[in-house]
């Protein structure tokens, strides 16, 4: 860990969404911060006025580094800084390549989930949770399973935990918990996956203290 992390702030929606791997790296760290979690209502666009949003959107993670104020913006960049920060990146380039390639391959698939957030309507929202899981989710578990097999070692990138593999935590924990999606028995390596990182003592504790929200 390369200096001092103080004054730590997340913005964000009442939600997990976007914001939630980079809570959990803080948590996960011992790290303290004010979870600033906003109202997603007609109150926003005056919050959003004043709140300093350099792509107009959140999350952002204000902070100081040894004294310097930071504010960064979009949610893998501060999860890259925070992982490094922390020591949840290989030390490797292509390493480091790897666990970016299964971080974003995790937001090609949650882009999926748009439609079905957006929609009211019951039995049109059955439907799509249908397409959903057969054109998107499916094939992506098989595909993470089959990573996971690859790299052989229980983690997505090399020997030890990283960012990847808190970030496909996360996305497994929200789809079965939240859009009650089973992990299919085929999917071995996703299974033990699951368990093993869910056991991990300081990775529990965070997520038995967090806020329950919708998504
Ligand atoms: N690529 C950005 C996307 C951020 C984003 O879409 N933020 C949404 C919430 S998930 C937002 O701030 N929406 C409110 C708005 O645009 O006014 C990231 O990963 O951080």
């Amino acid at each position: 860990m390369v200096g001092e992390l103080s004054n730590v702030v997340v913005n964000y929606f009442d939600v997990m969404g976007k914001a939630e791997v980079i809570r959990i790296l803080l948590g996960y760290n011992g790290q303290t911060f004010k979870d600033n979690r906003v109202p997603h209502d007609d109150t926003w666009p005056a919050i959003k006025e004043k709140l300093t949003l350099p792509f107009g959107q959140m999350p952002t993670l204000e902070f100081e580094l040894d004294g310097k104020k930071e504010i960064l913006a979009q949610s893998r960049a501060i999860e890259l800084f925070l992982a490094k920060h922390f020591g949840l990146l290989p030390e490797c380039e292509v390493g480091v390549a790897k666990v970016l390639q299964y971080c974003l391959g995790i937001d090609d698939l949650t882009a999926n989930f748009r439609p079905l957030l957006l929609e009211q309507d019951v039995e049109k929202k059955g439907q799509i949770m249908k397409v959903l899981i057969n054109d998107h989710v499916k094939p992506f578990l098989v595909r993470y399973d089959a990573f996971l097999k690859s790299n052989g070692t229980g983690f997505l990138v090399g020997k030890k935990l990283s960012v990847a593999d808190l970030a496909l935590y996360q996305f497994l924990w929200l789809v079965i918990n939240k859009f009650n999606i089973e992990l299919d028995v085929s999917l071995v390596e996703l299974s033990k996956f699951f368990e093993r990182i869910g056991n991990d003592e300081k990775l529990k504790k965070y997520i038995e203290s967090r806020p329950d929200t919708k998504w």
